[in-house]
């Protein structure tokens, strides 16, 4: 059976993007794949965060993937931090990829020009260290990302190539070079203040992104003030109507039904009538999601899961760690 691994950072509360870019499809890949569903805190520190808030959006995360539908029977789902190889093998990556490499990763490069390089941590430029790292622990042969992640998956392919030469032996590479997997509905979710740009859970105005915590009230509302355009018409058009076609992609996300046969649907309607119904859509899909991980938080059953699942992941991961110790040479062999 093919492995995948992902991960969501617990850098605020998740928004309908990564839950329609990513939880989505962690639940129709459970059906068919070894899967390794993490929340990647050790990645959410790159940037400084409230510690109280961290962990609280750590939980709260957690509880959303198992509220969402992921099921700790047939997916391993912890918390990367509880996992000590990822920062142990994130070292042995990183003292095998180059500074060059590191500042060719457009991210790095958009993020310290924005910031200035002394304005962020050292981390934005290891962070795709860490990411390989998260990869290669489990032998994920596949990781489903978006494209905004191609890159880092090369770098990764790179690495790994690299390392097996250099450590391994042809007939007994000791590390898995991963492909990407495209998700099929690959789609990415605008702001809704600003559609040309990422819907984002960091992002300052909240007026853009819809999380999936707000309430009803706040859902439809952000959905009625939602950046549209003058002609007032319902048409799948990126280019010229970035706004309605992005709330056209998260109709058709949380409904189930295609982009055409909602353009059908409401060839006669208004703006009002479309985004009352896409408010009502959201809601349907969110609000038993926000029940169950009320239940969750509150009950036992969530530290239970992510004890387990810690216990699970670091066993394979452990055993990964010490093949690259081993091929490196540190410590003692085992
Ligand atoms: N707008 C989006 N549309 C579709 N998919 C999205 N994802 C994120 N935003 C969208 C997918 O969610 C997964 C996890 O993302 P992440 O939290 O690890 O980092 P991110 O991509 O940087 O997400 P955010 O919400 O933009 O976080 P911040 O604001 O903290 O940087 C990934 O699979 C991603 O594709």
């Amino acid at each position: 059976m093919d492995t995948i691994f992902s991960g969501i950072q617990p850098s605020g509360i998740p928004t309908i993007g990564n839950y329609i870019g990513a939880m989505q499809q962690f639940v129709a890949l459970q059906e068919d794949y070894n899967c390794y569903y993490c929340i990647v805190d050790e990645h959410a520190i790159t940037v400084p965060q409230d510690r109280l808030k961290l962990r609280e959006q750590t939980l709260g995360l957690a509880a959303l993937y198992l509220a969402v539908g992921l099921d700790p029977q047939k997916a391993t789902i912890f918390i990367q931090s509880e996992v000590s190889a990822h920062a142990e093998a994130a070292w042995i990556v990183q003292c095998n990829t180059t500074i060059g490499e590191l500042e060719r990763m457009t991210q790095f490069k958009d993020k310290s020009l924005k910031n200035g390089r002394t304005g962020v941590s050292a981390a934005l430029l290891t962070y795709p260290p860490l990411m390989i790292a998260d990869i290669i622990l489990y032998n994920a042969n596949l990781v489903p990302v978006g494209d905004d992640q191609k890159q880092h998956l090369e770098l990764t392919r790179d690495f790994v190539e690299r390392f097996n030469k250099r450590y391994g032996t042809e007939k007994q590479p000791i590390l898995i070079v991963p492909e990407v997997k495209i998700p099929e509905q690959g789609a990415r979710i605008m702001s809704l203040q600003e559609p040309t740009k990422k819907m984002s859970k960091s992002d300052v105005n909240a007026k853009g992104y819809i999380s999936m915590l707000d309430e009803p009230n706040v859902i439809r509302k952000k959905i009625r003030s939602a950046v549209t355009d003058s002609s007032g018409k319902i048409e799948y058009d990126v280019e010229n109507k970035p706004g309605i076609s992005n709330l056209l992609t998260i109709y058709a996300a949380v409904s189930q039904k295609t982009i055409p046969a909602l353009v059908e649907q409401y060839a006669e309607a208004g703006y009002g009538e479309f985004k009352a119904d896409l408010g009502d859509a959201i809601v349907a899909v969110l609000e038993p999601i926000q029940i169950r991980q009320k239940e969750l938080l509150a009950s036992d059953e969530l530290n239970l899961i992510l004890d387990d699942g810690a216990e699970r992941a670091r066993r394979v991961a452990n055993k990964t760690l010490q093949k690259m110790r081993n091929g490196v040479g540190l410590g003692r062999k085992v």
